[in-house]
């Protein structure tokens, strides 16, 4: 891969469909994304965040046809009422939010696929088979599954499909099998994770079938250059607000800095869509690929079978309110394998947030600084008479750093979210084991030092977890560097994840406070 020194770190979610309001499904993506963008923030990079939403197409159009409306209007209203403030609640840190609407997104659509048309990659054709408005897909018919009435029907939606067809513009996705076929050769992290890169590659060794990329028979998307009866197909106008956001066609220097994308995260539901059918657009119109597309696994809730329905009457809000944005974002990505499918249940996410939140890291801040109240006037105290177990604290700080950043390069997100929880629990242990408590009853300048000692390597720890934490739970960060009188060493946001690991970085003297719960006892657990 070119060196490209001012590269900025670019993450992008899919972008959704205004057909109805958020679910943790989508939300479950936006996260991660702003995970990844918040953990390469802390590091000290340029970071671009992209997300927004994607409203041509059939399904759009039927969605606004069913509440009466044009689908102007009904996007509109959803990108207000509902798309835009569900980044708040989630507390998503975008640095942008893409609408397939906007003027800035449908004419580099137009000119990009002029492009490929005058390279000679677009062909005039008719095609006909099933279609799955619901995924916007045309099926193999082999695909399909039956229906109780012995009806054909989409594996992902098991709603019936349609027969399309129409005469429309093809490319010709075709002869881009052999160049995918090398680009997931040498370029090995560019579908991960690995069950889906295998996935991929025998999906596209099978041979692949040209794509229609326009449609007649309505008119809600994106006109055809040239030809003004045609509309593109939403996909491949979709997928295109990756380049249009980072400055293609229109911004020289923006695209440099900020493409190829560093991550694309997508569902596996779509995975063939953006590592198939995008790498091969990018490849025709002479536009490098991205660097990593990586499908996280489907969300079920209560443990029952993949459903878009089940998880899609889940609103983002209906758990944040309960719980908190931060805890919200702890427990879906510290208890999924990032790739892995996943269930949610109210009666585990209660679960984890007593264990784990209230009784754990809540309680051992609240522990810390009391007794730093109690027994030193709310000054921190030095740690000049540190022994043996603080050295192996230290060390298990430095372990779980590394542990996290290595993780997060890899994308598994649950990983490096663990390896922080663990050094919590350790840092929990040592207080219990040290019993500064029990310390505090000798007198003696050995045992205040030794009590010094103790809160102190217990405040670092904190200090360090605060910074750690922060992409994950960046609220509950701010309470604990605010709590630990952490301001005097600069803001949160300053610290380096690369300097996390040193150790004694909290200076003595510093007022520590005891503020109110990080987080507080549940009132109504929903068990
Ligand atoms: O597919 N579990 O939009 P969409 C995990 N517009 N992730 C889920 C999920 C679940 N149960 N439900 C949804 C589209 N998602 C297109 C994308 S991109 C150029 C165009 C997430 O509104 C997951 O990321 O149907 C999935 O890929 C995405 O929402 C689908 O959102």
């Amino acid at each position: 891969m070119p060196e490209q020194p001012d590269k900025a770190f670019y993450v992008t979610t899919p972008i959704y469909y205004v057909t109805a309001p958020p679910s943790i499904g989508n939300a479950y993506t936006t996260v991660a994304a702003d995970v990844l963008a918040r953990w390469h923030r802390q590091r000290g990079e340029d970071v671009v965040f992209l997300t927004g939403t994607d409203e041509h197409g059939q399904k759009v159009l039927e969605a606004a046809e069913q509440n009466g409306v044009s689908p102007m209007e009904w996007a509109d209203k959803l990108v207000e009422t509902e798309w835009e403030p569900v980044l708040a609640v989630i507390d998503a840190s975008n640095d942008d939010f893409i609408r397939t609407t906007e003027p800035r997104h449908t004419e580099r659509v137009r000119e990009f696929w002029q492009a490929v048309y005058d390279r000679g990659d677009v062909y005039e054709g008719t095609y006909e088979g099933p279609y799955c408005i619901a995924c916007e897909e045309f099926k193999l018919p082999a695909e399909l599954i039956d229906g109780d009435g012995g009806d054909k029907l989409c594996p992902i939606h098991e709603r019936g499909v349609e027969t399309l067809s129409e005469a429309n513009y093809f490319f010709a996705l075709s002869r881009y099998a052999d160049r995918l076929l090398e680009l997931y050769e040498s370029q090995p992290a560019f579908v991960q994770p690995e069950s889906a890169r295998n996935e991929v590659i025998s999906f596209v060794r099978q041979g692949l079938q040209d794509l229609s990329i326009s449609r007649s028979t309505f008119d809600w998307g994106v006109p055809v250059p040239w030809d003004d009866k045609h509309v593109f197909y939403v996909w491949i106008d979709a997928l295109l607000n990756y380049t249009t956001a980072a400055g293609f066609g229109t911004d020289p220097e923006s695209f440099a800095r900020i493409w190829p994308a560093d991550v694309q995260l997508v569902g596996k539901d779509i995975l063939r869509f953006h590592a198939v059918i995008w790498p091969a657009m990018l490849m025709a119109a002479g536009v490098d690929v991205p660097r990593r597309v990586f499908a996280h696994g489907w969300l079920q809730v209560g443990g029952q079978k993949m459903s878009k329905s089940k998880v899609t009457a889940i609103h983002p809000s209906e758990v944040v309110d309960t719980f908190g944005s931060d805890a919200y974002r702890y427990y879906f990505m510290k208890t999924i394998a990032f790739g892995s499918d996943g269930s949610f249940s109210w009666e585990h996410m209660s679960a984890v947030y007593t264990s784990e939140l209230a009784n754990g890291l809540g309680n051992l801040t609240s522990r810390v600084t009391a007794m730093v109240g109690k027994y030193f006037d709310g000054r921190l105290p030095t740690g000049k008479s540190s022994g043996e177990a603080e050295r192996q604290l230290a060390d298990a700080l430095s372990t779980a750093a590394k542990r996290a950043e290595e993780a997060v390069d890899r994308v598994a997100i649950h990983e490096a979210v663990t390896a922080v929880a663990e050094f919590v629990s350790r840092v929990n242990g040592y207080v219990t084991e040290q019993q500064p408590w029990k310390v505090a009853t000798d007198e003696s300048p050995e045992g205040r030092a030794r009590l010094g000692a103790i809160l102190y390597a217990a405040a670092e720890s904190l200090r360090a977890v605060a910074v750690l934490h922060c992409a994950v739970m960046p609220k509950t960060a701010a309470a604990l560097w605010e709590a630990l009188g952490a301001q005097s060493l600069g803001a949160l946001s300053d610290q380096r994840l690369q300097d996390v690991g040193r150790w004694g970085q909290l200076p003595p003297g510093v007022a520590l406070t005891k503020g109110p719960a990080l987080f507080p006892r549940l009132v109504d657990d929903h068990s």
